[in-house]
């Protein structure tokens, strides 16, 4: 498993408005290929703070010309893309498998969360959703719930075969939104699906 430091991924954050982001396993981040679809000015709030919320981006795209918004949907994954260089290999995962997540909360606004799986194409998320918590960072609790942000979810063993496979058709994505502070939070992990083995694709009637 592999480990982003906090020191990587939050030490630079110079800003304290936001929020959280995934850590384990390695999250999109921003690199070449999100500063080429979603310009410079989207790329330098990513590297500013990898926690931060999506509201508020559109308004900095909109006025940069580097910008590309038929490449770079700030409501998926905050725009950012594959790029293996930036976030290192994508995660090869099998149906059934069972893939632990861990999330840093650097501040918490009480709202609802899930995480699914997205086809990153057509923003749209494959079979149901893989979690949901109807109570989600909440800061007038005593202390974080556990599963907030160390939890796991299990790769569907129905997903429509060859779907899923290529890098960057599918992430797995914990979207957070903040009810009160009105912000929505998005982290996203790459994988594809492990090829079947030959002999479970026969079908035996
Ligand atoms: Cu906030």
């Amino acid at each position: 498993m592999q480990y982003l430091s906090l020191a990587t991924l939050v030490g630079i954050a110079t800003t304290v408005s936001s929020h959280g982001v995934i850590t384990s396993p390695t999250p999109r981040i921003a690199g070449a290929v999100s500063r080429a679809a979603c310009g410079t000015a989207i790329t330098l709030l990513h590297k500013q703070d990898v926690t931060d919320h999506v509201e508020g981006m559109p308004q900095v795209a909109a006025v940069d010309s580097t910008y590309h918004a038929d490449e770079c949907n700030l409501w998926l994954c905050k725009g950012l893309q594959l790029d293996e260089e930036a976030s290192g290999p994508v995660q090869t995962y099998s149906p059934g498998q069972v893939v632990p997540i861990e999330v840093y909360l650097r501040i918490l606004h009480a709202g609802t969360a899930n995480v699914s799986i997205v086809d990153t194409a057509s923003n749209t998320v494959v079979g149901s959703e893989l979690l949901y918590w109807d109570s989600y960072a909440d800061e007038k609790l005593p202390a974080v719930p556990a599963n907030n942000t160390l939890f796991s979810v299990t790769i569907p063993s129905d997903i429509e075969e060859g779907k899923c496979t290529t890098a960057g058709e599918c992430v797995i994505q914990w979207w957070w939104y903040g009810v009160g502070a009105r912000q929505t939070y998005e982290s996203c992990v790459d994988f594809v699906l492990a090829p079947t083995a030959p002999s479970s694709r026969i079908r035996r009637n």
